[in-house]
Parts: structure tokens; sequence; C-alpha cells
């Protein structure tokens, strides 16, 4: 299988790979059993660490916060499929060309999941999709930096899915039903991608001198964004006031911190880099044998700040591009409400026959 002949394949290199997601499987089969016993309120759900389904009475304030997040999530994994589809055409070999591909398409699938899945809180995807065409919804800040050489492929997948599978495997166990299910297979996927990314920068690694330095360079540029995608700091003194995730926390959506899971991630990092031969762009890295944790440097957050007040190399280009395929696919979209509203009348008179 590609990606498995570099290392043990059965050393996991990412977070899907650790039986945490066949955990989250497992405990939702249980928890849904329970579920009758211990009383369907909202409240009663979360003590008993139920799912909440879509039927349930939920506070308001939690609908909302769900669909900010989820929607968020949705637009990251569309505009995400920018920056490497701009490398489909220039793939290096058919075999990259045809990964890339199936990579990207992938991409779109997880934003359809999580897209019907933020529809179960009663918006439509077509006023998310205007709220982030209008730039009143969020998408990850990753995705506003360019691709700019082939390895560039390869620190998304190593460090931005990477990244996200870190931040994706404790939502497999999310209070809302619906999300968490969206999320059993997307980090299925991620895993899978996370795996090609790394066998690019494997590959280019043991290349040529200039292929080397490309991908050192993509690691150089990919590091510090990808540490910057789990969120402002939240723990200690460091913590951004006006955060969500100490509610969020409480209500079982996020189950981590996003230090807590920005640490996680370098741990599992910091090997693998000594593995691939590139050195992370931080001289402040050190093993510390009294946390049993790797410390890292500073990360300068007014960059976070600036990207995400529109002020990021690709923000514009990224919601130009996306509101003009938009644009472009809204002949696909008349089609298929016509069949679809054609298929419901013929159904309907099927059923008076
Ligand atoms: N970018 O209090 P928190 C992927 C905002 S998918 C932009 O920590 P929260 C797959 C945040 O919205 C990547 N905004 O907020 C792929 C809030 O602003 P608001 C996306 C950010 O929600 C790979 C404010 O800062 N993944 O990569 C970011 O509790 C390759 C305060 O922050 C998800 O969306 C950021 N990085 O925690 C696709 C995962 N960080 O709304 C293609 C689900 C923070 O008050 C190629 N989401 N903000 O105006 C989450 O887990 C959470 O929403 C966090 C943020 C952890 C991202």
């Amino acid at each position: 299988m590609y990606g498995n002949d570099f290392i043990d394949p059965d050393e996991p290199l990412n977070a899907a790979e650790f039986g945490d997601v066949d955990d989250a499987v497992a405990a939702a089969a249980t928890t849904a059993a329970q579920r009758a016993e211990g009383g369907s309120s909202f409240e009663a759900l979360l003590a008993a660490d139920q799912r909440i389904e879509p039927r349930d009475e939920m506070p308001e304030a939690y609908r909302k916060t769900l669909i900010r997040q989820i929607a968020q999530h949705a637009h990251s994994e569309i505009i995400g499929m920018q920056p490497e589809g701009n490398w489909i055409s220039r793939a290096p070999s058919l075999r990259r060309k045809a990964i890339l591909m199936a990579k990207v398409q992938d991409e779109a699938g997880h934003g359809l999941y999580l897209y019907a899945a933020a529809e179960t809180l009663g918006v439509d995807r077509a006023e998310l999709l205007d709220l982030l065409h209008s730039g009143k919804q969020k998408y990850s800040s990753i995705f506003n930096y360019p691709t700019l050489t082939w390895a560039d492929n390869g620190a998304i997948g190593w460090l931005v899915d990477g990244a996200a599978i870190m931040n994706q495997v404790p939502l497999c166990r999310c209070s809302y039903g619906p999300y968490a299910r969206a999320m059993i297979r997307v980090c299925k996927e991620e895993s899978f991608h996370q795996r090609q990314g790394f066998e690019i920068l494997w590959t280019l690694s043991r290349g040529t001198a200039a292929q080397k330095d490309m991908a050192q360079d993509a690691a150089n540029r990919w590091w510090w964004p990808a540490l910057m995608m789990f969120g402002p700091p939240d723990t200690g003194d460091a913590a951004t006031t006006g955060g969500h995730t100490a509610q969020s926390m409480a209500w079982g959506i996020k189950r981590f911190s996003n230090d807590d899971l920005r640490q996680k991630f370098v741990d599992m990092t910091v090997p693998q880099a000594a593995k691939l031969g590139l050195t992370l762009p931080d001289p402040d890295l050190r093993f510390n044998e009294e946390t049993g944790h790797w410390d890292f440097g500073a990360i300068d957050w007014s960059e976070l700040w600036r990207v995400l007040k529109g002020d990021g190399a690709c923000n514009a280009e990224r919601i130009e591009r996306r509101v003009g395929a938009h644009h472009e696919g809204a002949w696909v979209r008349e089609a298929a409400n016509a069949y679809a509203a054609r298929h419901d009348l013929g159904q309907q008179q099927e059923y008076v026959a």
C-alpha cells in the first residue's frame, strides 16, 4: 500500500491510528443503547455522556455554537481543496496525480458530510455558503498560505492533515451525534492523507540535494501555521479572552483545549521530522525530561489574527475562486433541483394512483 513502505506499518503515524476512533465507535454504540435509561433532557444526556440528536431539545447557544464550528469546519474542507488543487495539473507523475486528485475529492466529500451535519441543526447549506462568500463566517487560517512547490503538497499532508486529525479524533466523541458520526469517516480518510504527505516528503528528502532543499523549505514555511491551526492559546496565563473552549468543553463539543492538542501534535511530529531528516524551524524545540513533552518556542499570534482579518497571502484569491466556482456551478444546482422536483412529483402521482 502506498505510504506504508517507509516505516514499520504497525507503528502509528497519526492520531487516527492509535485506536481512539475505534474506541469512539464502540462507545457511541454502548451509550446509544443506554440512552433510554438515564432520561433524555439535555442535561441528563450530557451528564451521562450520551449523544444529543437533532430532535432532542437543546439550548439555543449550544445549537449556535455547533452551527458556527461545523460551518467553519465545512468551509475549511472546501476552501482547503484549492491549495492542493493548484498542483493537480503539475504533479510529477501519473501516480502522484491520481493520488492527489483522490485526496482533493475526499476533501469535497468531507465538506458535504459536514454541511449535511450542520443542516440537522436547522440551517440551510445555501445560507452557510452565503455567509462564507460574504466573509461573515470563517474558514481555517491555514488555507490562506500559498503552495509554492510540489513539496508543499507533502507538507500539507504531513503537517496540515496531521494537525487536522489530532484536532478531529476527539470530535468523534463530540456530544452532538451527527457531527461525531461525520468525524469518524473523516478521520479515517485524513489518516490516509497524512501518510501520503509523509511519503511525498520521505521520497524528496531521499532525492537530490535540490529535492531535499525543497522538502526542507516546505517544512519551514508550514510548521508555524500548522501550530496556529489549533486556535489561540486557551489555558493558563496566556489564554485569550473571549474564547469558546471552556463553554464548548462543558458541553462536550470540544474534549481537549487547543493548547493540549497542539502539544500532542508537537510530541508526535518532532520524531517524524527526525525520521524524514528534516529540521523543524524552531531553535527552542527540546525534549523536557521532567514533563515528558517537547517544549517549543513562542508562537507569533499576531500572524494568526492578521490572517483571520483577511490579510494572509491568499485570502482574497481563495474567496474569489470559491465565489466564481459557486456561480459557475449554478446550472448544476438548478438541474439537480429540477430533477428532484420532477422525481418527487412522479412519486406523488404513483402514491395517488
Ligand atoms: N482558523 O475559542 P477558539 C482541515 C477562531 S480542516 C480560523 O479556540 P473554537 C482538513 C475561532 O473560530 C481544518 N479561525 O474557537 C483539510 C474563534 O472565532 P469566532 C479546520 C480560528 O471554535 C486538510 C476564535 O478564533 N478544522 O484542515 C482558528 O472553540 C488539508 C477563538 O478561537 C476544523 O474546523 C483557525 N485556525 O476552537 C482540508 C475543526 N482557530 O468564531 C484540506 C473543527 C481559532 O469567535 C486539505 N473546529 N479560530 O469569531 C474546531 O475544532 C474549533 O473550531 C477550533 C477553534 C479548534 C478550530
